[in-house]
């Protein structure tokens, strides 16, 4: 992990956090709990907590705060339930076959191809090895960019011409992976709008050719997140997770990002793991997910 990795997390969030703590820091100035809740329930929505989740998340407050509070502890009480929220998304992750499998789905532009790059060399610098394949042939810019990715770090890439059948590319990648020796194979996909059917049916596909190959589906069905898209990242992982049954979420993008707090209902609507986050475009910018510096970096900065 990158030195300073949170310093940069809780820097990318500081508009999260203005947005959270800004409201609330002037209140506190003895004013009924009430008053205050609803500032707080304004915070958490404008730091895209969701409605559900915001109002799910005051109701916790005022239920452990009855009476009147100090600022801190208002502050603690949030915090304490948050951390509660999302501890059961950390996940320490570790390979589970010899051959295992990644595949990374999600929207345009969500920061697959990136992610694909930094868990490569995040696994490879824990000692594996890793093989990255460009499974998005739709565009040529796509199977360049993680070429050249996979090229800065020195990790190999499978790759064939534009326009080739993705399941074919898969298909290749696994072969010569266990050929040569690799232990893990990370798969870049398309962005596929969720609602084209056959994008979602091509990676049923190459969940099928993987079946075939190994005898088992890919280890890990990893959707990518842009923490900036807020609530729509829940509608979109439902979509994905109904084609390929997502095992886990990596959040890219929290340092971009005002909505730091999408985490929340991300995790509540799937109960999934998330992986990683990714805090920056530097392939160092990943580090595993943590509750409590999450937490801690989204409301106090
Ligand atoms: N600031 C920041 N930028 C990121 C992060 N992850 C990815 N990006 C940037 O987001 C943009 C899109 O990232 P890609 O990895 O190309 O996204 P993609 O999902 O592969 O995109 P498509 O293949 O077009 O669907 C790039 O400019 C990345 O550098 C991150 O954690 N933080
Ligand atoms: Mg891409």
């Amino acid at each position: 992990m990158a030195e300073g990795f949170w310093e940069r997390l809780r820097a990318g969030l500081s508009r999260t956090r203005e947005g959270l703590l800004g409201p609330l820091s002037t209140v506190f100035q003895g004013q009924k709990t009430a008053e205050l809740l609803e500032r707080l329930e304004e915070a958490l929505l404008s730091a895209d907590v969701g409605l559900e989740e915001t109002k799910r998340i005051v109701a916790l407050v005022e239920k452990k705060l009855p009476g009147r509070c100090s600022w801190e502890e208002l502050l603690k009480a949030v915090e304490e339930i948050i951390v509660a929220e999302l501890k059961g998304a950390e996940r320490d992750f570790s390979l589970s076959s010899s051959l295992s499998v990644l595949l990374f789905v999600g929207v345009n532009g969500s920061g697959k191809t990136t992610t694909v790059a930094k868990v490569g060399k995040w696994l490879r610098d824990q000692g594996k090895k890793p093989l990255l394949v460009a499974a998005d042939t739709f565009r040529a810019a796509a199977i360049d960019q993680l070429r050249e990715l996979g090229e800065s770090v020195g990790i190999e890439v499978v790759a064939q011409k534009p326009g080739a059948d993705p399941g074919a590319v898969v298909h290749d990648a696994l072969v010569h992976a266990r050929s040569v020796g690799y232990d893990v194979v990370l798969v870049d996909t398309a962005g596929r709008l969720q609602t084209k059917i056959p994008l979602m049916e091509e990676l049923k596909k190459i969940r099928r050719v993987v079946e075939k190959v190994l005898g088992r589906p890919p280890d890990e069905r990893i959707l990518v997140v842009d923490a900036t898209v807020g609530q729509n990242a829940i509608s979109q992982a439902q979509l994905f997770h109904e084609a390929v049954e997502l095992t886990g979420v990596v959040v890219a993008k929290l340092d971009g990002t005002a909505r730091g707090g999408a985490v929340l209902p991300v995790v509540r609507a799937l109960g999934l793991p998330i992986l990683w986050v990714g805090v920056g475009k530097g392939l160092d910018d990943l580090a595993p997910f943590r509750a409590e510096e999450f937490a801690r970096a989204l409301l106090r900065g």
